[in-house]
């Protein structure tokens, strides 16, 4: 391995910007003769809007013009939309609801977009935004999803709020399998809404060029070449690239800047209108309110064993509020990501889910970091453990009986598991985290009046999405490929234009590994360039855990693609057959002898095109490929969370967090590793500390940090993580993505080790302080 190669903790490159704080984020943009947009927003949660008077607000000073919904129709900007197809089980296609960047006579939730003053600066455009007077008349509102059915009607295309009712694997034999159980462990819950919070707000800005009718669009986005396609069929722009998208450095997305939001749209449609640059930066309660959110399924599950602890079926029902509209992934994440992946590490023959969809008088929920596979491991991970205790097995006993060892494996819910070793990770974990010390320790908090538990998470996700293959199966329209041009300049330096978009994962250190571990060429000649629909041809960007997977993979094709050419090269240079030529460290060498050429030579000689002349070979170093994988790649781990509770206060520390996890191979393993800790910790938020919170009006109480608990270093131990290793079969790296694996495992470990001291089930998350008191009053702890 070179120092930085595949394999290599190399430090990353990108952080000299970021923590100098020279990092380019679409704030720091700035147009001349920009302006701002400030949206007036709706109080309510469900109102008609009667009539809207912009005068006053539209004469104040520095205001350039107000816009509504019905300047919006009259321009024909379309409905935002919903990209994935789910038909409910009696087959009729979901009902998607009517979504205009600026409501049309009817509020749907609170901070719902009403009208957006464009004005000289945020200040002067608040002030006029507090002048725009919006008539509404109040409708009965719902929030719980749980009432969503009975609830007052949000869209007329969606008869009681139901978007789907969707189903997977088979009913009857499920039944069947449960029918002839000796055991089955029962389970309700909650799994709790989240609000993404990344560290640099939404942002959009937008300008139209009059002389070009060309427009740009600088936006927080993950995937600029997708959010192109998009908006410029809903903002009639036509042909596509006269709208070029840049997404510059994006300060974490967490899945919540891959959609399409009414923002972004109305900052392009404005400043075609008012012919000047048009910029909006979200406030954090702004974002609070109109960001996407996350999970929110209310589920019933049940596990069904034979008297040895041998899982016969699982089946689950599901309420997935999708809020007051559908947003652009919403509608897969229940469904294709949550299901799919309710056979965990097991091998159960038998799986049967229904997923109802509803809308609410919320915010819209779309993917979070895991996006349905936290919640499909929640369920998974908390029947087994409950199962074990119910049985009295030690809960990694049970699991050894049903883990699936032979590969690869079919699911009967889609899936087609390639790869993995569950013991491994189970095995290694248990001895990292000190499974065996585990009964004096809890002897020794005992003796302090504080309580112990253990909780285990054997958590699986499928990651690289998504295969067009897979995809084709799961009915869902569409594949994610990815694309990879690598340049090579005369001086053999490289530049490679990916359709990935970094956001804090670290590309431009592991993609540049990558070319300066294939090319032998130093990793500081490799330039990784992306997020710029007018350099990167298209791609796909990121989300998924797919840039290692998908991404790099189409790097490596086109780096098969230019180690070809350039062998081409090296033999005309070498006057040698081109079979012979054999590269390797950098170096072409004409097998059996000593004659070689250095790869910066034959870089240089590619670019000299008088020396083919007359030849077949064009002059030019330049590649370019597509990359559609066979199948999702399939991360999985053991993640064991040891806690300490003070009984008096119900407060709860972990104190030991262990991580064994396979993610095939490992490109940078400190790159790795930061992954998983910003993944435990985003679980851990969810499970002990986060809530979205709405009241039965629709009013969001958690609308602020001062409400809204994220996690902070103190809530954390010090993580103890490793990485066990079966390459991914389905991609020429054997790579596994690793983003979210942290996220994904997290709540269920948590959750375990906490009810394994309190000796009850019944917690919902987070499990505050206030809850695990309140539950310590029903329970017995465990001895
Ligand atoms: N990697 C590696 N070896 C592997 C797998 C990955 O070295 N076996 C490296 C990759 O080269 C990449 C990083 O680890 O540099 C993450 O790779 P991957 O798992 O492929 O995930 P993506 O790059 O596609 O990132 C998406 C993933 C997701 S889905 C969310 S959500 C998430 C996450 O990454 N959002 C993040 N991590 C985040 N980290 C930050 N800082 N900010 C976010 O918004």
């Amino acid at each position: 391995m070179s120092a930085t190669g595949i394999g290599a903790a190399v430090r990353r490159k990108e952080d000299f910007r970021f923590i100098t704080g020279k990092g380019q984020y679409t704030d720091d943009v700035t147009r001349p003769g920009e302006t701002r947009a400030v949206f007036v927003r709706s109080p309510h949660a469900h109102a008609k809007i009667k009539s809207i008077d912009a005068g006053e607000a539209k004469r104040m000073p520095g205001v350039i013009d107000v816009l509504t919904g019905a300047d919006l129709a009259g321009d024909k900007i379309g409905n935002l939309i919903c990209g994935w197809m789910v038909h409910s089980k009696d087959g009729s296609p979901m009902k998607m609801s009517p979504h205009p960047a600026l409501a049309a006579g009817k509020v749907n939730h609170v901070g719902d977009a009403v009208a957006v003053v464009i004005a000289e600066s945020v200040a002067l455009g608040k002030d006029a935004a507090e002048k725009v007077k919006v008539e509404y008349e109040e409708l009965p509102a719902v929030v719980d999803p749980a009432q969503a059915k009975s609830g007052p009607q949000i869209h007329d295309v969606a008869p009681k709020n139901t978007i789907y009712e969707w189903s997977l694997g088979d009913a009857k034999a499920t039944e069947a399998a449960f029918a002839a159980a000796k055991h089955v462990t029962k389970l309700d819950f909650i799994n709790n809404r989240l609000a993404p919070n990344a560290m640099e707000p939404r942002a959009a800005l937008a300008e139209y060029d009059a002389g070009t009718d060309q427009l740009t669009l600088w936006n927080t986005s993950q995937n600029p070449h997708v959010a192109r396609l998009v908006i410029s069929a809903f903002v009639g722009i036509a042909p596509e690239h006269k709208l070029r998208v840049i997404a510059p450095d994006v300060g974490g997305g967490f899945g919540s800047k891959i959609f399409i939001y009414p923002e972004e749209v109305v900052c392009l449609w404005a400043s075609r209108r008012v012919r000047r640059p048009v910029k909006w930066t979200s406030e954090r309660t702004e974002a609070f309110l109109t960001d996407a959110h996350g999970r929110d399924h209310i589920t019933h599950a049940e596990l069904a064993l034979d008297a040895n602890g041998k899982i016969l079926a699982l089946r689950a029902h599901t309420i997935a509020n999708l809020g007051a509209y559908m947003s652009t992934f919403s509608s897969s994440v229940p469904t294709y990501l949550y299901a799919t992946l309710l056979s965990g590490q097991y091998n159960i023959p038998h799986i049967y889910c229904e997923v109802d969809a509803v809308y609410t008088n919320t915010v819209p929920v779309d993917a979070y970091r895991g996006a349905g596979r936290p919640e499909a491991t929640f369920v998974v991970e908390r029947l087994v453990e409950v199962a074990a205790r119910e049985m009295g097995l030690e809960p990694p006993e049970l699991r050894k009986r049903n883990f699936i060892t032979s590969f690869p494996h079919q699911t009967p819910v889609i899936m087609a598991y390639d790869a993995g070793d569950y013991n491994a990770s189970l095995k290694r974990a248990m001895e990292l985290a000190d499974v065996k010390g585990f009964g004096k320790r809890k002897r020794e908090a005992a003796r302090h009046g504080k309580l112990r538990g253990l909780g285990y998470s054997t958590y699986i996700e499928a990651c690289g999405i998504a295969p067009s293959q897979a995809v084709g199966s799961l009915g869902a329209g569409v594949g994610l490929w990815e694309s990879a041009e690598v340049r090579v300049n005369p001086t053999g330096s490289v530049e490679v234009l990916t359709g990935s978009h970094a956001h804090g994962q670290g590309h431009e250190t592991t993609f540049a590994q990558l070319v300066s571990e294939r090319l032998g060429i130093p990793f500081e000649n490799v330039s990784i360039v992306h997020g710029d629909t007018d350099k990167v041809q298209f791609g796909m960007g990121t989300y998924g855990s797919r840039s290692g997977a998908v991404g790099m993979s189409a790097i490596v094709k086109a780096l098969d693609k230019v180690e070809a050419k350039a062998k081409k090269v090296a033999a005309h240079m070498l006057e040698a057959a081109e079979g012979d030529i054999e590269f390797k460290d950098g170096k072409f060498t004409v097998a059996g002898t000593d004659k070689s050429a250095a790869w910066g030579d034959v870089a240089l000689n590619a670019y000299i095109a008088h020396k083919f002349s007359g030849q077949e070979l064009e002059p030019g170093l330049k590649e370019t490929s597509f990359y559609d994988p066979t199948n999702f790649t399939f991360p999985a781990g053991c993640h064991i969370c040891e806690i300490e509770i003070d009984r008096d206060t119900g407060k709860t520390e972990i104190v030991k967090w262990t991580a064994v996890d396979d993610f095939g191979t490992v490109i940078n393993p400190m790159i790795v590793e930061g992954q998983v800790h910003g993944g435990i910790a985003q679980g851990v938020g969810q499970a002990m500390l986060e809530g979205v919170i709405y009241d039965k009006d629709g009013q969001l109480v958690t609308g602020s940090m001062m409400d809204y608990t994220m996690p902070r270093a103190h809530d954390l131990p010090a993580f103890k993580v490793e990485t066990t290793e079966t390459k991914a079969p389905s991609n020429p790296l054997g790579m596994k993505g690793c983003g979210e694996a942290g996220a994904i495992a997290a709540p269920a470990a948590v959750i375990n080790a906490i009810t394994d001291a309190i000796g009850t089930e019944q917690l919902a998350m987070p499990a505050t302080a206030n809850a695990v008191w309140s539950a310590l009053q029903r329970a017995t702890p465990r001895a």
